[in-house]
């Protein structure tokens, strides 16, 4: 468990003694929505108390924005929070709370060394404060503490740990932390290595003179790149979060970076390769058509006998047991230490990362899954193309490497360029995005 909420929850158990409490101003239904209904002890009293403050001054200075060294690369992250309906599956909506328009929220990427100076604005009409708790900080949200609508507020650390980590709402003072964040209050930072990232070699086999042999393949550090974050949604009826749902862990939705089956194919993809749009590879197909909507679902396509980066973040409450079916993961980093070489699963637990590294070697269709069978079958499960499988070059006349130069991969599972970041021949918009962000990435993106 993060040191950060090992901490916060043991002083939960002590937290009338422990903390300075404050009276809020806000209504329990406003904090957290009236669909609370547990009446589970611990959080309902935090709820009740207006949240927790913990003073803990020595152990968790900030570093004082004005002062900071000179030499230091200082990178901005402004979010602000909107809290909006956006769709789930089955043509429903959710009450989605979100950083800057978009679940997860965006991705930071900054180079080890670097000062984080991070801001977050509510705006006047938002429903209830917000916080933020970026775990690649090493001081908690305490200090930072809830944010009221129409005010916003700044903080800045050295991001010193190299890897992929969590960054989060804190809720009100931690009072309704579980329902912002499991309504998609989450986003993740890369902090890239100072040396860059180390290249990749992969152990095959060859025949030589009728003899099996090791054939060592290498890679250089360069990667095409993607993100994948992992989370769940627990709902009632009417789309509200329903925290009874969260502490029996019964899932209504497993999400990828904030959609279930974002990555399966969608209308076009039918056309292409079956010859017509409503013959559905995956059966599973939430927005079909022709109008490609932020929502409607893509593929994550890659080269083959490239090296595929793959930075994950289990931002949910359920372990991530990560497996790519047909392939088996080359090489899985956490911060800047190989803990696996060729292993079939990697398990991510909450609030945690790693960096996948895979070559696909043979051209095919790839499902990366969370190995959970409730998972998979609640949206856990997302389509890698690699090469061209289906032939498609011929049947188009063209000579493009891949389908990612045809039809591009997802705006969403693309991070942002890092120095041995291989740029993406064409990216389209996808991610679940309100209609107004939507908008904003269509003029950055030049769409
Ligand atoms: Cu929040």
């Amino acid at each position: 468990m993060n040191k950060r909420y090992s901490m916060l929850f043991s002083v939960t158990a002590v937290a009338v003694l422990a903390a300075t409490l404050f009276g809020s101003t806000y209504t329990q239904s406003q904090v957290v929505g009236s669909t609370l209904t547990s009446s589970s002890s611990m959080s309902q009293t935090i709820h009740e108390m207006g949240g927790l403050k913990l003073v803990m001054p020595q152990a968790f200075a900030s570093l004082d924005c004005d002062k900071i060294e000179e030499g230091r690369n200082v990178v901005s992250f402004d979010l602000y929070a909107r809290s909006a309906d956006l769709p789930v599956m089955g043509g429903k909506t959710y009450k989605a709370m979100t950083f800057s328009g978009q679940v997860p929220g965006p991705t930071l990427r900054v180079t080890q060394g670097d000062v984080v100076m991070m801001t977050l604005t509510i705006p006047e009409d938002e429903p209830t404060p917000h916080g933020n708790d970026m775990h690649a900080s090493q001081m908690h949200s305490g200090p930072f503490g809830k944010v009221l609508p129409g005010q916003s507020r700044t903080y800045c650390y050295v991001a010193e740990v190299p890897g992929t980590f969590k960054y989060h709402c804190s809720g009100v003072d931690i009072a309704g932390m579980d329902q912002h964040v499991l309504s998609g209050m989450y986003g993740m930072t890369i902090v890239d290595p100072i040396k860059g990232y180390k290249p990749l070699s992969v152990d095959k086999t060859a025949v030589e003179n009728g003899a099996v042999k090791i054939d060592r393949k290498s890679y250089s550090a360069d990667a095409r790149e993607f993100t994948l974050q992992y989370n769940q949604l627990y709902l009632d009826d009417e789309g509200g979060y329903d925290q009874s749902k969260m502490f029996k862990h019964e899932t209504t939705y497993t999400v990828v970076n904030g959609m279930s089956f974002g990555y399966v194919p969608n209308a076009n993809h039918n056309k292409l390769i079956k010859g017509d749009a409503n013959k559905n590879i995956f059966v599973v197909q939430p927005w079909n058509g022709d109008e490609l909507k932020q929502y409607q679902s893509q593929l994550l396509f890659v080269e083959t006998g490239q090296h595929v980066r793959i930075f994950i973040e289990n931002q949910g409450n359920e372990p991530v047991f990560w497996h790519v079916v047909g392939e088996i993961i080359d090489r899985v980093t956490q911060g800047n230490v190989v803990q696996a070489k060729g292993t079939e699963t990697y398990e991510i637990g909450g609030s945690q990362g790693a960096i996948m590294d895979i070559v696909f070697d043979e051209p095919g269709v790839y499902a990366a899954v969370n190995h959970d069978y409730a998972a998979i079958f609640t949206g856990a499960a997302s389509i890698f193309v690699a090469g061209d499988p289906f032939g498609l070059n011929e049947q188009l006349g063209t000579n493009a490497a891949s389908y990612a130069d045809l039809l591009g991969n997802p705006s969403d599972a693309v991070p942002p360029m890092g120095k041995n970041s291989l740029e993406h021949p064409k990216i389209n918009l996808h991610g679940l995005y309100t209609d107004e962000r939507a908008d904003e990435l269509k003029s950055e993106l030049g769409l």
